[in-house]
């Protein structure tokens, strides 16, 4: 250890000292040990060792942050306008929010997951849910944007999603609320029977990752609430859990509390791909938005597609069966042997266990206990493969380490319980700060979790930071659990509410990062790739100015002939090919944001001058020791003038 990174520690280390003094040193009032300091301690300079990518729930969006650090380095855009990126705001990214409803500036993202090949996360893509008006987003990493957003058709709430099988074969969505499928008008009470929920296959192509709606299960009006797949031997099935079994529509915190358990539903989309094949479909009329991001062109698109082929639970044998689970259950988590399905019962203190052979054994031996709306339900007993008794209040979430423990988030008694798979003993609990809702693994929803740290999200804050009005950050605690006890090691502050998270060691991603767009590779239809064809044209009252951008200067900066009633559409290339020199462009009045744009990138923004001047325009990123210098003009006649359109650089 060089002499500067000792005396940073030695300096937290004191920090840490005076903070549990002033506190009483009672490590429940957050004091922490020089140790747990020095473990999350990464030199300036020195890169983390896992990526952790944090929903923001009512953000829409998803942060990149480093662990164990907690530093922030990205809040990536995905279903929510951001100025910052122009997400939305500029001519290129704008097709990406259309939805069946129009344009969608915003959604309520939840739960992240990473691609994965043989089971092992394979760092290519992040995919998420919008809940709200229900999308998938796909990210990709080697750019860190979103790159492919479809949504899905007969479904409302889309809670339970995105989850990835073990080969991204598919990406799952399910609805939260049951609606009338098709859509139509009827009296609400009529739920009962009439209302149906709907679990979306989305398919991704092994070779560029491109989504599609390939198949949807049609079930019971239950609500589908979270949401895993199968690995190792129970791969090829994916797991459900939900709540309202009910079937209740109104004063839900009674009325879909009722039944002493609900269920996890098996779903064995391998028998799906089979009766797909088979023909056992039906093709429904459907209206649904599927918006690519081409990076070639730098444009998005988007199209509506017109059907989708269902498949009903009901009527097809081996489909689907339900696996009883107690008092409403939320989190539905499987270990990474494949073996264990954990169904984590809101209401219940203890945590219900099924095991997958047994699962399949009643199967065969038809061990049934009735059945809902033809589905066959299994007998408790029958798959049940034990029970965590008494770990605490209120079970959300389950993860694991790949050391043979399972680690569980209680809400109300707001703690991470951990506990040993096979004999269900809980062997350590650590209190969180407060109301804890998802924790992450790094990997820990896959074949092999990496098991060093766990991320627990919490709701609530209160005295955690320095107040900021009645509206306080929610928050992340970082835990290091590779010895028998678990040890807070750190809280950091996070954007939005977090939901689930995902994490990956950095390796797997950082070597492939994009540094640059190719100047040369850039198909934009208005990308102006020399200075040879820096032009404006005019038609009509419509104006294109191809403009471009390098340090510093923009060419053309002075601009004449614009009318008040024009529209005038700036299309802007940056030329450099170097790696992290943006330059941004703003307009003066124009109703949009600032672009940011790349190397070797177009983007454009649409200005409507109103009122007659010289109006200046900048670049918005300090790119240079000349970057104030980087401005234009342009001049803005009457409507009626006729003062000949021109552009130049550096003429008198
Ligand atoms: Cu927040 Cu996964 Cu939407 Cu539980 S859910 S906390
Ligand atoms: Cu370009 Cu500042």
């Amino acid at each position: 250890m060089n002499k500067f990174r000792f005396l940073m520690l030695a300096l937290i280390a004191t920090t840490m000292l005076l903070v549990s003094c002033n506190q009483g040193g009672n490590s429940s009032n957050g004091a922490l040990s020089s140790s747990a300091a020095e473990k999350v301690y990464v030199a300036p300079g020195e890169h983390d060792e896992f990526y952790a990518f944090v929903s923001g729930g009512f953000s829409g969006q998803l942060s990149v942050y480093g662990l164990p650090s907690g530093r922030l380095f990205k809040v990536i855009p995905v279903f929510s306008q951001d100025a910052e990126k122009a997400w939305g705001y500029n001519e290129e990214t704008k097709p990406m929010l259309n939805t069946s409803h129009g344009f969608i500036p915003w959604d309520d993202s939840h739960h992240p997951d990473i691609s994965q090949t043989n089971g092992e996360l394979d760092g290519r893509f992040v995919f998420i849910n919008g809940n709200n008006t229900p999308r998938i987003a796909k990210i990709d990493l080697s750019v860190f944007e979103t790159t492919e957003i479809i949504e899905i058709p007969n479904s409302a709430g889309n809670h339970s999603s995105a989850f990835v099988t073990e080969n991204t074969e598919y990406v799952v969505a399910g609805t939260r609320f049951s609606v009338p499928i098709p859509q139509r008008d009827m009296p609400i009470n009529e739920y009962k029977g009439n209302f149906q929920g709907s679990l979306s296959f989305i398919s991704v192509d092994p070779e560029d990752g491109g989504m599609d709606l390939s198949f949807q299960v049609l079930m019971p009006g239950f609500d589908y609430d979270l949401a895993h797949p199968g690995r190792g031997a129970s791969h090829g099935w994916m797991f459900f859990s939900t709540y309202n079994s009910e079937e209740s529509h109104s004063l839900m915190e009674v009325n879909a509390s009722q039944n002493d358990k609900d269920f996890i539903a098996a779903v064995n989309w391998k028998k799906a791909e089979e009766y797909i094949k088979e023909g056992k479909f039906q093709t429904m009329p459907a209206n649904y938005a599927h918006n690519v991001y081409d990076e070639e062109t730098h444009t998005a698109t988007s199209t509506m597609k017109k059907e989708v082929r269902v498949l009903d639970a009901s009527e097809l044998p081996g489909l689907v069966y339900l696996l009883p689970t107690p008092k409403s259950p939320h989190g539905c988590d499987v270990d990474p042997t494949g073996e264990y399905i954990v169904g984590n019962g809101k209401l219940s203190s203890d945590l219900t266990v099924h095991s997958f052979s047994k699962m399949i054994q009643a199967i065969e031996n038809e061990k049934f206990d009735g059945e809902a709306y033809g589905i066959p339900i299994l007998s408790f007993e029958d798959v049940l493969a034990g029970s965590v008794k008494q770990a605490g209040l209120g079970p959300l979430h389950t993860e694991f380490d790949g050391n043979g423990n399972g680690y569980t988030t209680f809400f109300i008694s707001s703690e991470v319980v951990k506990w040993k798979v096979g004999t269900w003993e809980v062997v350590d609990r650590q209190p969180c700060y407060y109301s804890v809702g998802h924790l992450m693994i790094p990997g820990g929803n896959s074949r092999k979790p990496f098991g060093k740290y766990v991320l627990a999200m919490n709701k609530i804050t209160k005295d955690r930071y320095l107040p900021t009005g009645p509206e306080v950050t929610q928050s992340a605690q970082l835990y290091d659990i590779s010895g028998e006890k678990m040890e807070l090691l750190l809280d950091f502050p996070t954007v939005g509410e977090p939901h689930y998270a995902a994490g990956i060691a950095a390796d797997l991603v950082k070597e492939r990062s994009k540094k640059i767009y190719n100047l040369e590779e850039n198909k934009h239809k208005y990308a102006t790739t020399s200075d040879a064809n820096v032009k404006v044209e005019r038609n009509g009252n419509e104006v294109h100015v191809y403009m471009t951008m390098i340090r510093s200067h923009f060419n053309p900066d002075n601009i004449e002939g614009i009318k008040v009633g024009d529209k005038v559409y700036f299309h802007v290339t940056n030329l450099e090919q170097d790696y992290d020199v943006p330059h941004g462009v703003s307009m003066i009045g124009a109703n949009t944001s600032e672009l940011l744009i790349m190397p070797g990138q177009t983007e454009t923004f649409v200005w409507e001058p109103k009122q007659v001047g010289v109006w200046p325009f900048y670049c918005t990123d300090f790119c240079s020791a000349l970057h104030q210098e980087m401005q234009g003009y342009v001049r803005v006649s009457p409507a009626s003038s006729n003062i000949e359109l021109s552009w130049s650089l550096g003429e008198d």
